[in-house]
């Protein structure tokens, strides 16, 4: 029984108009985007593009598009995109000195110099870096390992504070890949489909989905539900479009994320609101988590939070009645105490009695059944990635894992900020070839980025592709490839890699390269072909050929290419209650994929990597709590990083009609703050910490607590001067976080909670 189910009445993927036009059916990955496969109408005449707009017939957007998206004209005729493979001297990093050459040119030269430093130094001393949300962020560890042969694959985003934190929590106490709040998305009927059941509650956490539409939740279906009598709970320190909507606001202070959710857990056991059935079925410690939680009473919560005890209770209240469901988001990774957050929150949802029941939240298919693992080399040695074999490198290590062994045990990356250290000290070696594609290091991702521009720059070789020049090209590059739009390759969209049940949805190219630009997957290919004339490696010939091995590593997606490309999008369904059926663990038991076959509320992988078992709080090690003296000079804190329609983080900053929605860098500020430090309404301020300072435009809004202060992150300006690096040190909000002030395990860090001041520009 196939579990890919295609919608037989769906209009056709390709329709032609009476004038001629043609209207492609589609799906959306990016620009820049979370890989959900929104659905788009691509209308194109005589091989122009005309104009993008929803696919009403996609199960999941069901029309609805948002303004990066209904601008995609602009971005893909933009005059500013790199069309042609150019190179530059080294002794020119950061100059505007760029030569056009020719693709053979820029090929031979990557090829050159990576054999150059492998024969020299070995193969350690080779890098591959990337960013998200990309079709390079699909294929990066894997294309470090087979095309490149290292284990270095860099995403240097400080202690990994994106996703994997929350995956570890996952996976580690609950044995569960991505667990997502179940809003329907597998039935092709959505929320009339018998089997779903409308969640109660939503406890939304440190998340924005409506704006950032992240890792597999399309935001809009959260408003479905509560059209369909869904309440909410939200924990942020702004008030976002559903905060103001939702039956209890915990306005927290910002990073105290730990306190809260202990405190809410300290509720449910001490007013017995748990289901003790399911707890003595199969819960693991949970004697050990009702002890622990004693120490985190509500009135003791309440101070270290800023919230009302009472809207502490009101929300454990709610979340216990089962079915209720959790988004959590951004906010839970960006935090040192990030694995204790995710610990907790799971177990609230797991000790109420909603974990992968209909309405809950659901659990992913462990990784071992997703095909997650394709790059694992089988013991007959099958698989093994190309590269990594040729080099000796299968079993070899990331940088940083010595130092942060719990980093191996989740994801195949350098530790990033060990990486930065590597670079610093070239201990214990120095990094000399960086392939660097879909990713903006400088303008957006690692905090103190003047500190990694310098680290970059005594990289002997950089090459990067990107669709637009970045300060990051221009800092450190030395060859650029163009890199193609979604409008023009083959490419595919899958919920979390089909271990949540979702879509799967093709991306079908409908215009033409423009100039030469190429998709990151042909370039790889290519380089793969250079590299290693003789493979026949199953799935390397072409792009299509390549995708058709991925969806064939996925679980039970026995579509091909050429059939997403007919029916555009595809939905499958995965089971409730797996725990019941023995559909999470690898021998084939009921039970958790756990070492203990429960859920950890006493986390055994956690203690065996040296962590405490059970939840615990941290508070944010800058706070005016922790650190007084700096509170004396920076007694506001910054937030950072809420998700904006008009941009993909560092990206978009150079189409005209988003520029004029939201034109500059910005810092919220609540109005009563403002009018201490006599900031007005539009003005440039400074927001400036012990570590450094940025320029923005002050919006006053009572959206945000009062002493918060809530920076855009992400910005450059690419109408500023290349040779100053489009002013990036000007406007990224990075300067003022931290480098390497990670939890115990080398997660998380401090993206949303640090100490600043902020004082008018004209005052400086
Ligand atoms: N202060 C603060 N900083 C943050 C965050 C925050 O919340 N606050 N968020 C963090 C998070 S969660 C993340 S994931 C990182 C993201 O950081 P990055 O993933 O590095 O994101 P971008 O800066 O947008 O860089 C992506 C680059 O890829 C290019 N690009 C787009 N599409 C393609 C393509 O198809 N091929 C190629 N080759 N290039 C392409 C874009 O033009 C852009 O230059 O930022 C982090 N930085
Ligand atoms: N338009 C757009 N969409 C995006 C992206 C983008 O750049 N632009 N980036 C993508 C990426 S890579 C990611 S990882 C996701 C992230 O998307 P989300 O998980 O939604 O994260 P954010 O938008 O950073 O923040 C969500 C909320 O956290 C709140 N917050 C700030 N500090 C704290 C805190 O200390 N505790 C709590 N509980 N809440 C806090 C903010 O006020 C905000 O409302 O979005 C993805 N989608
Ligand atoms: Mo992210």
């Amino acid at each position: 029984m196939p579990t890919l189910h295609f919608n037989e009445h769906a209009s056709p993927a390709m329709a032609e108009l009476d004038d001629g036009t043609k209207v492609y059916r589609t799906c959306s990955a990016g620009i820049g985007c979370h890989n959900l496969g929104c659905g788009l109408k691509v209308f194109v005449k005589d091989g122009k593009l005309v104009k993008v707009e929803g696919d009403e017939e996609n199960p999941i957007s069901k029309g609805r598009l948002c303004v990066r998206c209904l601008t995609a004209k602009e971005y893909y005729y933009h005059k500013d995109r790199i069309l042609h493979p150019m190179k530059r001297a080294r002794e020119d990093r950061g100059k505007d000195a760029w030569e056009r050459i020719s693709w053979d040119e820029a090929l031979d030269t990557i090829i050159d110099r990576y054999r150059e430093t492998v024969d020299a130094y070995g193969i350690g001393a080779v890098s591959v870096w990337c960013g998200t949300g990309r079709e390079a962020s699909q294929i990066h560890f894997q294309m470090a390992n087979d095309v490149f042969g290292t284990v270095n694959a860099v995403h240097p985003n400080s202690g990994w504070s994106c996703i994997v934190p929350r995956m570890a929590a996952m996976l580690w106490t609950m044995g569960s890949s991505y667990i997502e709040a179940d809003n329907s998305i597998g039935f092709p009927d959505r929320y009339d489909d018998p089997r779903w059941v409308c969640p109660n509650y939503m406890l939304v956490w440190g998340r924005d989905p409506l704006r950032s539409n992240p890792d597999g939740l399309f935001g809009h279906s959260i408003v479905e539900m509560m059209k369909l009598g869904m309440k909410l709970i939200v924990a942020d320190p702004r008030v976002n479009w559903l905060a103001t909507r939702a039956e209890v606001h915990l306005q927290l202070r910002p990073g105290t994320d730990g306190a809260l959710a202990l405190g809410l857990l300290n509720v449910v056991i001490e007013e017995d609101l748990y289901d003790h059935g399911f707890v003595d079925a199969w819960c693991y410690g949970f004697e050990q988590l009702a002890e622990r939680v004693k120490e985190y009473p509500v009135d003791k919560v309440a101070a270290i939070t800023e919230v009302d005890a009472e809207d502490i209770r009101a929300a454990a209240r709610c979340i216990a009645q089962s079915p209720s469901t959790l988004s959590m988001g951004l906010a839970v990774d960006q935090n040192p105490n990030t694995l204790q957050i995710g610990h907790a929150l799971l177990s609230l949802f797991a000790i109420t009695g909603s974990m992968d029941v209909p309405g809950g939240c659901f659990m992913g298919i462990p990784p071992i059944f997703a095909g997650m693992a394709e790059n694992a080399p089988t013991e007959e040695g099958e698989g093994e990635p190309e590269g990594l074999a040729l080099y000796g490198n299968i079993g070899v290590e990331p940088l940083g894992h010595d130092r942060y062994p719990a980093m191996s045990a989740i994801v195949n990356t350098t530790h990033p900020d060990a990486t930065l250290d590597v670079l610093e000290t070239n201990v214990p070696y120095k990094i000399r070839f960086a392939y660097v594609f879909g990713h903006n290091a400088i303008s957006c991702m690692v905090p103190q980025p003047k500190r990694w521009l310098e680290a970059m720059r005594k990289i002997d070789f950089v090459a990067v592709a990107d669709l637009f020049m970045t300060p990051t090209i221009m800092g450190v590059a030395d060859i650029v490839l163009p890199a193609a739009t979604f409008f023009e390759k083959e490419g595919y969209v899958s919920n979390n890699n089909a271990s949540q049940p979702g879509q799967m949805g093709a991306i079908i190219p409908v215009l033409e390269p423009r100039g030469e630009c190429r998709a990151d997957l042909e370039i790889m290919l290519e380089l793969h072909r250079r590299l290693y004339p003789n493979s026949a490696k199953p799935g390397w010939a072409s792009p299509a050929d390549f995708i058709d091995s991925q969806l064939g590593k996925m679980r039970d997606v026995d579509a091909s290419y050429e059939d997403l490309c007919e029916h555009v999008i595809g939905q499958y369904e995965i089971e409730y209650k797996k725990y019941e059926k023995g559909l999470l663990r690898a021998d084939g038991t009921p039970g958790f994929n756990t070492p203990t076959g429960r859920i950890e509320l006493y986390s055994t992988v956690l203690q065996n990597l040296g962590d405490d078992p059970l939840p615990y709080y941290i508070e944010p090690k800058f706070s005016a709590v922790s650190r007084p003296d700096l509170a004396a000079e920076y007694p506001l804190t910054v937030t950072t990083g809420g998700r904006r329609f008009t941009s993909f983080h560092s990206e978009n900053r150079q189409i005209e009609t988003l520029r004029e929605i939201h034109p500059w860098p910005t810092v919220q500020i609540h109005p009563d703050t403002a009018a201490d430090y006599g900031i007005s309404e539009g003005s440039w301020v400074y927001v400036e910490n012990h570590l450094g300072k940025v320029k923005m435009r002050a919006h006053l809004t009572p959206i945000v607590k009062g002493g918060v202060v809530n920076c855009d992150h992400g910005w450059w300006l690419p109408e500023a001067d290349p040779e100053n690096l489009y002013d990036v040190f000007q406007v990224n909000v990075n300067q003022l976080i931290p480098h390497e002030e990670n939890g115990p395990l080398g997660f998380g860090t401090h993206y949303k909670s640090m100490p600043c001041k902020i004082y008018r520009a004209d005052e400086s």
